[in-house]
C-alpha cells in the first residue's frame, strides 16, 4: 500500500511531463509549416512575355499625344488589364504643352484587390515623345519609344499577368501616365503632365498606397540603376528595400548601391507631392554620366530591348510585392 502510494504519483508525473512533450512538439512544428505555408511564393516573372508586351506597344507607332496610334495602345493597355483582373478606370484631362498645344491625356488607372488597405503603387508613362531632338537627324519626327516609356509599362503587364494568376495578400495598382514627354530643357514643369494631373485630381478622394515604384527606362542591355538622389530625398526606406531585394536576388550588378543625382524630374517628384513615398528605377549611364546614347534618339527601338535587364525588374518587383505583408 505505502508502496503504491509512492508509485502513483511518480507515474502520474510521468504521464504528464510525456503528455506535454507530445502534445508540445507537434503544435510547435504545426505553427512552423501554418507559417511556412501562409506565405505565398513569388512567382517566375516571364522575360519573354515582357518583351512581347514592349513589341506590343511599339507595333502601334510613336504613341505621341493625339496620335491614331497614342488611342489604339490606350485601349490595348485597359484591355490587358482588364484582362488580368484589375479594376480600370481611364482619367482624362485636358492640358496644355509647353508649345501651347491642348491635348486629352488618358492617365490609365487600374487596381487589383481594390479592398486590401495595404497598397503597392506601379507606375510608369506611356506616352512617347514626338521629337528625337538628342538625335542628329530626324530630330522633328517621333521615336518608338522602346525604352523610354514602352520597357516600364511591358514589366508592369508582366507583373499583373503573374498577380492574376496568384494573387498577393497586399493590393496592387499601376498607374501608366500620360505626355510625361512632351518636355523641353530647362523648363521642369514642362515634362510629366499626366502625373501632374493627377496629382492634382486623384482618381479617388484620398486615394493612399504604403509605397510607389516608377519604371522609367528599364529594358536595355546591361542597364545600371543606381538609387536616383530624389528617390532617396524622400522615399529612402522604400528604396534601401527595393534595392536590398534586388541584392539577395542576386541582381546587384543592375541594382548598384550607390546613390546618383541625374533625374532631377520625373514622374515620381509628382508622386511624392501627393504624399505618396514613390522611387524611381532609372537607368544611369557611366559613359554619359546622365541617360542612355539611345535617350530621345531614333536609337531608343527594339533593338536597345534586353530580356535580361526586364526580369532583373521585374523579379525584384514580384519579390517585393510578394513580401510586403498587409
Ligand atoms: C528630364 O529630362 C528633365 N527628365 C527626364 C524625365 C524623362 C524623360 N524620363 C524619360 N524621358
Ligand atoms: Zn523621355
Amino acid at each position: 500500500m505505502k508502496k503504491l502510494k509512492n508509485f502513483v504519483p511518480l507515474l502520474f508525473l510521468v504521464l504528464v511531463s510525456s503528455c506535454g512533450t507530445e502534445t508540445e512538439k507537434p503544435s510547435t512544428s504545426k505553427v512552423e509549416t501554418k507559417v511556412e505555408t501562409s506565405k505565398i511564393p513569388t512567382p517566375n516573372f516571364n522575360a519573354d512575355s515582357a518583351y512581347s508586351f514592349v513589341k506590343a506597344q511599339v507595333d502601334f507607332g510613336p504613341r505621341t499625344p493625339g496620335s491614331k496610334a497614342h488611342a489604339a495602345c490606350a485601349d490595348y493597355l485597359s484591355k490587358k488589364l482588364t484582362s488580368y483582373g484589375f479594376e480600370v478606370i481611364i482619367q482624362n484631362g485636358t492640358v496644355t504643352t509647353f508649345d501651347k498645344k491642348k491635348f486629352i491625356l488618358k492617365n490609365i488607372i487600374a487596381s487589383f484587390n481594390p479592398n486590401a488597405s495595404t497598397r503597392i503603387l506601379l507606375c510608369s508613362h506611356w506616352d512617347t515623345r514626338p521629337f528625337a531632338d538628342r538625335d542628329t537627324k530626324d530630330k522633328d519626327k517621333p521615336i518608338d519609344g522602346a525604352n523610354d516609356g514602352a520597357s516600364g509599362v511591358g514589366v508592369a503587364l508582366e507583373i499583373a499577368r503573374q498577380i492574376n494568376k496568384s494573387s498577393p495578400t497586399v493590393g496592387i495598382d499601376i498607374i501608366f501616365f500620360d505626355i510625361e514627354d512632351y518636355g523641353t530643357s530647362g523648363d521642369d514643369e514642362s515634362w510629366c503632365l499626366g502625373s501632374q494631373y493627377w496629382a492634382n485630381n486623384l482618381h479617388k478622394p484620398n486615394y493612399n498606397a504604403k509605397f510607389g515604384i516608377l519604371m522609367d527606362m528599364v529594358g536595355a542591355t546591361n542597364a545600371m540603376f543606381p538609387k536616383e538622389s530624389s528617390s532617396v530625398e524622400y522615399a529612402s526606406i522604400y528604396v534601401n528595400k527595393v534595392w536590398d531585394v534586388a541584392a539577395k536576388i542576386g541582381y546587384s550588378n543592375y541594382f548598384v548601391p550607390q546613390t546618383r543625382n541625374f533625374v532631377g524630374i520625373d514622374d515620381h517628384i509628382y508622386v511624392n507631392k501627393a504624399g505618396i513615398p514613390c522611387i524611381d528605377i532609372i537607368e544611369f549611364n557611366q559613359t554619359t554620366g546622365g541617360f542612355g546614347e539611345y535617350h530621345h534618339t531614333h536609337k531608343d527601338n527594339m533593338d536597345v530591348i534586353d530580356k535580361n535587364t526586364l526580369k532583373a525588374v521585374g523579379q525584384t518587383l514580384l519579390e517585393v510585392i510578394y513580401t510586403t505583408s498587409n
